[in-house]
């Protein structure tokens, strides 16, 4: 008999510094996860070295033809982005932003999960019950890219700009988005975020917007807060959150801040969305490439395997997705822990035991 195995194409890029080991630990277990699953599929991983030493050898972050070698792929699982000695901004620029924009990425999902056995910063008797998600409009606003330096020969009087961008279009996608959502969560509740009593223009159309875009919603709850008092709400009052949707730069600050608050950066996931599917859409951890320990097989896989988590919900797999996800909370519940939460394992100590936990 012919096998109907369906077979991903997945673009890996891990990037800089942790990238690496992430990468490699979150393709073992999603791989594990695929042959124990008894479902019939399979991932195939390309790799691509692109990142800062692809800079230092051709003065590109990615080759000029990047994307069009990346749209043929069902999906891009990337590491992290960054390293000294190129400037963060065109390590940045050149290639998570140049795929994010590029593939029109416009979703940025960043849940904030609380594991067993991790503990938190928040003084919460049950923070096992938290759980939201922060909703990252992911192609404009603060990231517009819009701006210029000038008059850099005048001595003290360099000018720089730098625009926001606001459109109709981006802010009611996003709203849409963060709504839909909401109705798939037992709180079905979006929170909006903005700074529009002193942003006057852009993030006061993003709220004139949230107003128009949720009479489409009456069974779900609403509020409009300032990004500095969600801030604090993130610390005191968090069991009040669902979906928080925010623009590019106010939630790229929270959502950081919110994993914190579960224990650390590095168990944080995030997926990267095309919701049309009309380009592919990326995976990768909240974190960055976190130089100081790259190479030295400590770094926490647990961010990377929970966005590998995500890829499987994307590409129609969520039993096998949710089996990953419980396998992290069996590692974590076990006390098989990263320095970054306080334990002493490895990532290939964490990546075994996620392994194990997925055989069970
Ligand atoms: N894996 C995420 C990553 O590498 N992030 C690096 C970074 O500096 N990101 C900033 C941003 O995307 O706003």
């Amino acid at each position: 008999m012919p096998s109907t195995a369906r077979t991903y194409r997945i673009a890996t890029i891990p990037g800089d510094g942790v990238g690496r080991e992430v990468v490699d630990a979150g393709r073992a277990v999603l791989d594990a996860a695929a042959r124990v699953s008894g479902e019939d599929f399979a991932l195939e991983w390309t790799e691509l070295p692109w990142g800062s030493d692809h800079y230092g050898r051709t003065g590109r972050m990615m080759p000029a033809d990047g994307l069009q070698t990346l749209e043929g792929f069902d999906a891009i699982y990337f590491g992290a982005v960054g390293w000294p000695g190129v400037p963060d901004h065109v390590s940045l620029w050149g290639l998570r932003l140049a795929i994010c924009q590029g593939f029109d990425q416009w979703a940025n999902v960043r849940p904030v999960v609380f594991h067993p056995g991790v503990t938190s910063p928040l003084r919460k008797a049950d923070s096992a019950d938290l759980d939201w998600v922060v909703v990252r409009e992911n192609s404009e606003g603060e990231y517009a890219g819009l701006g210029g330096r000038n008059f850099s020969a005048r001595e003290g009087g360099e000018v720089a700009v730098q625009s926001s961008l606001f459109t109709e279009t981006g802010c009611e996608r996003i709203m849409r988005f963060s709504f839909e959502l909401a109705r798939t969560r037992d709180r079905k509740k979006v929170a909006s975020v903005t700074k529009s009593n002193a942003q006057q223009y852009g993030m006061v159309l993003w709220d004139d917007v949230f107003r128009r875009v949720a009479a489409d919603y009456p069974d779900v709850e609403t509020e409009s807060v300032l990004v500095d008092a969600m801030a604090a709400r993130f610390v005191l009052a968090p069991e009040s959150l669902s979906v928080v949707v925010a623009s590019n730069l106010n939630a790229d600050i929270l959502s950081d801040l919110g994993s914190a608050l579960a224990g650390s950066l590095g168990i944080a996931a995030s997926a990267n969305l095309n919701p049309e599917r009309r380009y592919p859409s990326m995976f990768e951890p909240v974190h960055g490439s976190a130089p100081d320990i790259a190479g030295r097989g400590v770094a926490n896989p647990i961010g990377a395997v929970a966005s590998g988590a995500m890829m499987l919900d994307h590409l129609g797999h969520p039993e096998v997705a949710d089996a990953v996800r419980a396998a992290i909370d069996a590692t974590t519940a076990a006390g098989v822990l990263t320095a970054d939460l306080g334990g002493s394992a490895t990532t290939e100590d964490v990546t075994s035991a996620l392994v194990a936990a997925l055989r069970e």
